[in-house]
């Protein structure tokens, strides 16, 4: 999967939404990327998200549903995860993916899947939002969560979901 076909966003005020940001902590260049990307497109939502760190991204799950529980109306996750020689990056990636999953279905909360499983930390850095990346993960994690923020919101207020 490559960012190809990715839509372009319009940024929407969010100023009146609480937004988390929980994220791992290994492989710090790369989430320093990932953690700047995410703040710039909350930056631009007119959103300022509480920041929660984790060690790692098995973490992300546990601390994204106390957010849910707490009431925060989006959830950016971010982690990486670099493929090793044993079965381990799977038994991770899939734990944080189904974990992150499961929160943002059982509490109706978006969660911005901002977790990036590469095989080198080439590919990782090259989605980091650094200078000389090609993608910016972190933003659009944090952009489409709030988005769709915005649709549950809408969809729960009984409006018209907002277009674009
Ligand atoms: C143990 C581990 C390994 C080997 N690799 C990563 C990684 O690449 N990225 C990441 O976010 N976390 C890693 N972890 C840590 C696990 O996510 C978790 O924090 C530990 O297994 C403790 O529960």
């Amino acid at each position: 999967m490559s960012g190809h076909g990715a839509p372009a966003t319009r940024a929407v005020d969010s100023s009146g939404l609480r937004v988390a940001v929980v994220a791992a902590s290994w492989h710090e260049t790369v989430m320093d990327g990932l953690l700047d990307g995410a703040a710039r497109a909350c930056a631009d939502h007119g959103v300022t998200p509480d920041v929660l760190r984790v060690p790692g991204s098995f973490e992300l799950p546990v601390a994204a549903q106390a957010c849910a529980q707490a009431g925060y109306d989006a959830i950016v996750a971010l982690g990486v995860v670099i493929r090793g020689g044993t079965p381990h990056f799977d038994y991770v990636c899939s734990a944080a993916t189904d974990g992150l999953n499961r929160v943002a279905l059982d509490h109706t909360v978006p969660v911005g899947f901002g977790l990036l499983t590469c095989d080198d930390d080439a590919q990782a850095l090259d989605r980091a939002g650094l200078e000389g990346s090609h993608e910016d993960k972190g933003y659009e994690a944090a952009a489409a969560a709030l988005a769709t923020a915005h649709v549950v919101r809408a969809v729960r207020a009984g409006a018209p979901a907002p277009v674009g």
